[in-house]
């Protein structure tokens, strides 16, 4: 194939890559294609590049080497679920959940969007693995964009680069990413997928889950139908190890909807009583699972960056993310300040007497205005932060022992409880609720049924999703304990309940405990909670057992209404829903 415009192609693509690439080229007719090997040299000459086209302003190399600051439009700061749709042949594949669009009309209108769309621009070809390289579990994806910011993005998010080339072989097998940035206009922006050709294609967006294809669009939602299809599960989990005094390490996965402090919880660190404790990230975000050979559930994280929430983040909340973000860091829509560093609400420093704020507008602390974006993102190597796991390199995965799943709520929900088995396990995960964040465009703070905080990034009709889930109890001899928590209960006055942070360390512990069978527990109607004398409470400043049986408390009647709330998804998908999740509905009324 000889089209002078991707002259010369690295001896690596394969001739469907090829192919595909060509056609894609063809259509878009970007002035010039450039192949992206991963290289430092060719990541040094991007840098370059992006500030002198003013995409990026190079912060102060001293204090912050290897940093960079982006500004994306004000218009254009957040996922849109609104104009994200799932593209399968039938309706019912992709389910009540999800916007769903015939495949052959919607490949049309963005067909139209995208001719000629890179006229005048530059088209980057991007191969990334996603996993581990060696690893059965790794898949490829290759995402052709006109955004040098996303092309930086993924540098730090994937394995991007030869690795990929060398992963896919003679295959056809690899993710196909078309990203056209268009004129960022929200009235031209949507995300599509098209699972059954393992496809993405998005448009008029530049930002984070719209447009760096290989995290929440193949990661999460292809990936979850490539999983239902391969027998895996690509879940929105962090993935850590907690790894006590005498070596001992655990895994768990745990599932919190985005900006409920994924990141927090996975680069924790133990309070000074935890002497000789450990907790080592493995992954942030997004976990690979499939039941190994021995029996139990495996995981792999995905990714090989974070992309995570910056305000809130300091030296009291997460000194890991703050020593990971330190160098070598993309921070999107945070505050500049007059000595060209960055600030957001919530850092350790005290606000700058005036700093540019994130649309790039003269900024005071009198302005009444957010400096920082609420959903300003930094963009890191894990290879920076000083709690990684060397597993996290590990092709096979880590053996996950408790599954946790966790959401954003002032009431009803305790700080921990176990669910009873399994089943019971899935349908605490199934109905999950959570307060909305800024992490999505719309109103912020109601609470939505959010299963598996899933709901956004399932590629596949969420009914069938829960059978899946309940499906791969038959593969597991020792299935994980599946837990709940909830770091955001309040009381009467607004006031959280919890200290949270590094004290979730406590809650850890008892989770790790329980997988290893060392603690008791009481039984209630919710699942099996820590009896207050096996809750570790001692050196919590200002926090009695009666404020932990506060924190654990059950309200029967919020319970009734929770029940109630969990009915408005489940009415939503009753024609896919599988039996046992009814029951668990009965089986949870008749408890309480
Ligand atoms: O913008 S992202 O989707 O990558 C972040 C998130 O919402 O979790
Ligand atoms: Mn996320």
């Amino acid at each position: 194939m000889n089209d002078p415009q991707l002259d010369p192609v690295p001896p690596l693509v394969n001739p469907h890559a090829l192919r595909w690439i060509t056609e894609q080229v063809r259509l878009t007719t970007p002035d010039r294609v450039v192949w992206c090997d991963g290289s430092v040299a060719e990541r040094d000459r991007f840098q370059e590049q992006a500030v002198s086209e003013g995409i990026l302003i190079r912060l102060d190399q001293e204090k912050l080497p290897g940093c960079y600051l982006h500004r994306s439009q004000p218009n254009d700061v957040a996922r849109v679920e609104g104009l994200t749709y799932i593209c399968t042949r039938s309706e019912e594949d992709a389910g009540p959940t999800n916007n769903w669009a015939e495949p052959r009309a919607m490949y049309q209108r963005l067909a139209g969007l995208c001719t000629g769309g890179m006229r005048g621009r530059t088209l980057y070809v991007v191969p990334y693995l996603m996993g581990p390289a060696g690893s059965t579990m790794a898949r490829v994806g290759i995402e052709l964009t006109d955004s040098l910011y996303v092309v930086l993005n993924m540098r730090i998010m994937t394995r991007m680069g030869n690795v990929a080339w060398e992963h896919l072989g003679d295959r056809d097998d690899f993710n196909r990413g078309l990203h056209c940035l268009l004129d960022i206009n929200p009235e031209r922006r949507l995300i599509c997928h098209f699972p059954q050709d393992n496809t993405i294609i998005s448009v008029g967006s530049g930002y984070g889950g719209n447009a760096l294809l290989g995290k929440k669009c193949l990661a999460l939602r292809i990936g979850s139908y490539l999983g239902r299809r391969e027998g895996w599960l690509a879940e929105h989990m962090l993935i850590l190890g907690v790894e006590s005094p005498d070596g001992e390490k655990t895994y768990v996965a745990a599932a919190f909807p985005s900006a409920c402090g994924k990141t927090n919880f996975a680069m924790l660190i133990p309070p000074a009583r935890y002497k000789g404790w450990k907790i080592w990230t493995v992954g942030e975000d997004i976990a690979w699972m499939r039941p190994g050979a021995d029996g139990r559930l495996y995981a792999i994280n995905p990714e090989a960056g974070y992309f995570g929430v910056a305000p809130g983040t300091n030296a009291g909340t997460n000194p890991n993310a703050m020593r990971t973000i330190a160098r070598d860091t993309l921070f999107t829509n945070v505050a500049h300040t007059p000595e060209n560093t960055v600030w957001w609400e919530g850092h350790d420093d005290p606000p700058p007497a005036n700093c540019t704020d994130w649309q790039g507008r003269p900024w005071t602390p009198q302005s009444g205005e957010k400096a920082a974006h609420p959903n300003s993102r930094f963009t890191a190597p894990m290879t920076n932060n000083p709690s990684l796991a060397p597993e996290a390199f590990d092709p096979e995965g880590v053996p996950i022992s408790a599954l946790i799943f966790g959401g954003r709520r002032a009431s009803t929900i305790p700080l921990v409880y176990e669910a009873f088995n399994w089943v019971h396990g899935v349908y605490v995960g199934a109905t999950m609720g959570s307060e909305t964040t800024a992490a999505a465009a719309g109103a912020v703070g109601q609470v939505r049924r959010d299963p598996m905080a899933m709901l956004p990034f399932c590629g596949y009709n969420m009914g069938w999703y829960f059978r899946h889930w309940l499906n791969l109890r038959k593969r597991m001899k020792q299935p994980p304990r599946i837990f709940q928590v909830n770091w955001f209960r309040k009381d009467a006055t607004g006031r959280f309940l919890w200290p949270g942070f590094g004290e979730n360390m406590r809650v850890l512990k008892w989770i790790v405990d329980r997988c290893h069978g060392r603690v008791g527990a009481w039984e209630t109607p919710l699942g099996w909670v820590p009896r207050t004398q096996d809750f570790d409470l001692d050196g919590l400043e200002g926090f009695s057992g009666a404020d932990f049986e506060t924190v654990q408390s059950i309200n029967i009647e919020e319970w009734r209404r929770e029940v109630l709330s969990q009915d408005e998804l489940f009415m939503r998908i009753y024609s896919y829903l599988p039996k046992e999740m009814i029951f668990q509905r009965e089986l949870l009324v008749a408890r309480l």
